[in-house]
């Protein structure tokens, strides 16, 4: 793995100008709102931290707690309907297709299951009243919160983090006066049952239930001191510590999940075996192997924007200036908190990053806090390999193995087909049926988009054994259920997706353009991954002669391009979704180098759409500029969304943590934000005559940021991009191959075709 230098070094001097900020969110008052705290992660356990005086909460996450029980969503034979609700829908029955689909299409039960919150920790200090000079600060590049103040003459410092190597949450407590420090600790939960218990020997234990029948968990916690008169004391549920230099609480928490089909493991014995293992480690060790792995993928990609006095305000009032103040470095912090949160909420051996990430505190989180797949669980990954945290897509490519085991059933019982299927959502025990309401619930294509995010990942590495173990399996098996899925059209005889819909728009019918983009651009990529591998040629024969007679992209009366097959589209409606947009991005079915007139027609729908929006729907909207080669409209966007909830009207924004306001917060704006921004820095996803990848520098710089400088953003084809500009123009780029292939490089008109070895860099000036 090539080493990534911060910005701090040569790069920044011959900018003229200062070393990269320190990456951090900071305020000078404790959280009083959830979505004022600041979010811990290490892909199992996540937590916000309050940071309050004398009482710092510390509400927490474990990934596998869950409403609901291991189950098949399947509705056995619904496939015995599906002749008669295509019949209707081609005969233009639309509410009668939807009715006879609600009454016998639908997943049983009819809605999936909620992610849930684990419980709190309370840290309370005793002696604590009047606190001055206080400080809480997030940490980005470390992935440590600390929080310090003074009270009656001492000064408390507190640093709070999430451990992936240990799987521990740490919140350690210092005061400058020897023995200073007395505190009681205790544990809680929101659920009905619960219980917790203070144990000698420093042990606080937590256990609960979601429900009686579903998910038990378990927190376990070990309070230690030093300090020569440090004592610890059971006082009823509580741990009481008096006369300490420092208190250390780690604790960790757990499931009976054994995975998505099974309950039945022990988390008492998961979290004893957790916290005796790391028991044995110091503090120092404990926090250095926790930040080595955090900086490990954190410091692989960096970006340096022009920074002014507005850049050193605390991270509130920052946000609230932005609007009118001159912080294009805001957007490098966004750019930068999105990858720390996706370290955060997405590691190898976790649950994917749902709606919230891993961070929730409710026991009815908006729409569950579940995974969404016509667009959310998507964009969550957006950030993922063009800004070098590709193994943070581990935890969802698991998942997609899990999802191929019950989207079989799905595509039998529903479809008669072969392959597996997803539709609009899934949760914890993998439901892959159509949920809620035929209207939208009935959409097929969550499992042919996120098979293309391994192809996607093959595409940035080049890595030939993921390709043939990890993504063929899970890409052939998708296009199987499309292959089989497609049905001619009786009017234009084109090959369509029936019943399904265009996201949340226009209710069931035959044929949405998103989803003949998805379907076109999976059948490309297993047609071009089985000749890479030389497996499956008749699979890849039929879907060529299928890809060929798919239903293609048209322009319609308004010069839009249009969202279904019929010419219905409403030059006025400005919903969110822009589905059919999806062949721009993140697909790549409609380029301007390819496809001019889609291209300028996809445009056109954008514009038609407008600017304002929910989070995740700018978001989406900041890359669809950039890939539109528009860098001011893509920055407008992104400005729309950096600004406080409310202060656009009918558009999300931030809350004082940065977290995405749909609203309510939901992470994906976040996650979109981020992969905007690099977006507009490089694109590689056209190919030149020869197949090689188009690495676009610069390609939707925005007037705001004239000068500036990234390291370590990926394109296509295995490469690892360096850049740095001077008034709007390129000054010098180093492109890193890491898998010694060909690209031609674009910036501007000038393009040139370059072949390196594994590791070597050329330079461009
Ligand atoms: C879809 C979107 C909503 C929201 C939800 C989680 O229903 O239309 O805006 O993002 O998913």
């Amino acid at each position: 793995m090539r080493k990534t230098l911060c910005l701090g070094c040569a790069l920044c001097v011959s900018l003229g100008v200062a070393a990269e900020p320190p990456w951090r969110l900071w305020y000078q008052k404790p959280a009083e709102k959830w979505t004022e705290a600041l979010p811990i992660g290490n892909g199992t356990l996540g937590a916000m931290v309050f940071g309050g005086a004398p009482e710092c909460r510390i509400q927490f996450n474990e990934h596998t707690v869950w409403t609901g029980f291991p189950r098949s969503y399947a509705h056995t034979n619904a496939v015995a309907v599906l002749p008669e609700i295509r019949r209707l829908l081609f005969a233009g029955q639309q509410k009668e297709a939807e009715a006879l689909a609600m009454r016998d299409f639908m997943s049983v039960p009819l809605h999936q299951e909620k992610y849930q919150p684990c419980g709190d920790l309370f840290v309370s200090l005793t002696g604590v009243t009047a606190v001055t000079n206080y400080n809480r600060t997030l940490d980005l590049c470390e992935g440590v919160h600390t929080v310090a103040f003074t009270s009656a003459g001492v000064r408390y410092t507190q640093e709070t983090f999430a451990s992936h190597p240990d799987n521990v949450l740490v919140h350690r407590v210092t005061a400058d006066k020897p023995g200073a420090l007395a505190c009681e600790v205790r544990l809680t939960s929101p659920h009905a049952l619960w219980r917790a218990r203070a144990l000698p020997g420093g042990r606080l234990a937590l256990t609960g239930k979601v429900q009686t029948n579903g998910v038990a968990f378990e927190a376990q916690a070990v309070v230690r001191t030093e300090g020569g008169h440090a004592r610890v004391t059971v006082e009823g549920e509580r741990l009481a510590v008096s006369g300490a230099d420092a208190v250390e609480i780690r604790w960790t928490a757990a499931t009976n999940v054994k995975s998505w089909n099974a309950l039945g493991a022990d988390p008492a014995a998961v979290c004893s075996a957790t916290l005796s293992k790391a028991d044995k480690k110091s503090y120092t060790a404990v926090r250095a192997e926790h930040v080595a792995d955090h900086k490990g993928l954190f410091d692989r990609a960096s970006l340096r924007l022009p920074r002014t006095p507005a850049s050193e305000k605390p991270t509130d009032e920052r946000l609230l200036a932005f609007r009118t103040a001159d912080d294009p470095d805001f957007a490098a912090l966004v750019f930068q908190y999105g990858r720390y949160l996706l370290i955060g909420c997405s590691r190898s051996g976790g649950q994917p990053a749902n709606l919230q990430g891993i961070w929730n505190d409710s026991l009815t989180p908006p729409w569950d806090s579940k995974y969404t797949c016509n667009i959310n669980t998507e964009m969550n990954y957006w950030p993922a390999e063009v800004t070098g945290l590709a193994e943070c897509q581990d935890a969802l490519f698991a998942a997609l193995d899990e999802l191929m085991v019950s989207g079989r059933i799905t595509a039998r019982e529903h479809y008669g087909a072969r392959g597996w299927v997803l539709h609009h959502n899934f949760d914890l025990w993998r439901g892959t049926a159509p949920i809620n309401n035929a209207n939208h619930g009935i959409w097929v294509s969550g499992s042919g988009w996120l098979a293309l995010h391994l192809w996607e990942h093959y595409l940035f590495t080049q890595d030939k054994t993921f390709l043939r173990e990890r993504a063929w399996p899970v890409m052939r098996e998708a296009a199987l259920f499309y292959s089989d899925f497609l049905v001619e059209d009786p009017v234009t005889h084109a090959l369509v997706s029936t019943p399904s819909n265009s996201p949340e728009q226009g209710g069931l019918v035959a044929g949405p353009t998103m989803d003949h983009q998805i379907i076109r651009s999976l059948f490309r990529a297993c047609i071009e991954a089985s000749a890479l591998l030389g497996e499956d040629k008749d699979l890849a024969a039929r879907l060529r002669g299928q890809v060929a007679r798919i239903a293609p992209n048209t322009i319609g009366r308004h010069g839009q391009l249009q969202e279904w097959m019929a010419d219905t589209d409403d030059p006025k409606n400005q919903h969110r979704h822009v589905s059919h947009l999806w062949g721009v991005y993140p697909g790549c079915d409609i380029t301007w180098q390819e496809t001019p007139e889609l291209f300028a027609a996809a445009r056109q729908s954008l514009l038609f759409r407008g600017d304002a929006a929910t989070g995740w729907s700018m978001g989406w909207k900041v890359n669809l500029w950039a890939r539109f080669l528009d860098g001011d409209h893509a920055y407008t966007i992104l400005s729309n969304l950096l600004v406080p909830l409310g202060t656009v009207k009918g558009a999300g924004g931030m809350y004082p943590n940065l977290f995405d306001a749909h609203p309510p917060f939901q992470i994906d704006g976040n996650f979109g934000a981020a992969a905007g921004v690099a977006e507009m820095l490089v694109q590689s996803h056209l190919r030149d005559a020869s197949g090689a990848p188009v690495i676009h520098l610069l390609p939707a710089l925005p007037k705001a940021w004239r000068t500036g400088a990234f390291k370590g953003l990926r394109a296509r084809g295995g490469f690892v991009v360096d850049a740095e500009w001077r008034e709007s123009k390129l000054a010098r780029a180093e492109i890193t191959s890491l898998a010694g292939t060909t690209a031609r490089v674009k910036y501007g008109d000038r393009e040139e075709t370059i072949t390196l070895k594994p590791g070597e860099s050329r330079r461009w000036k």
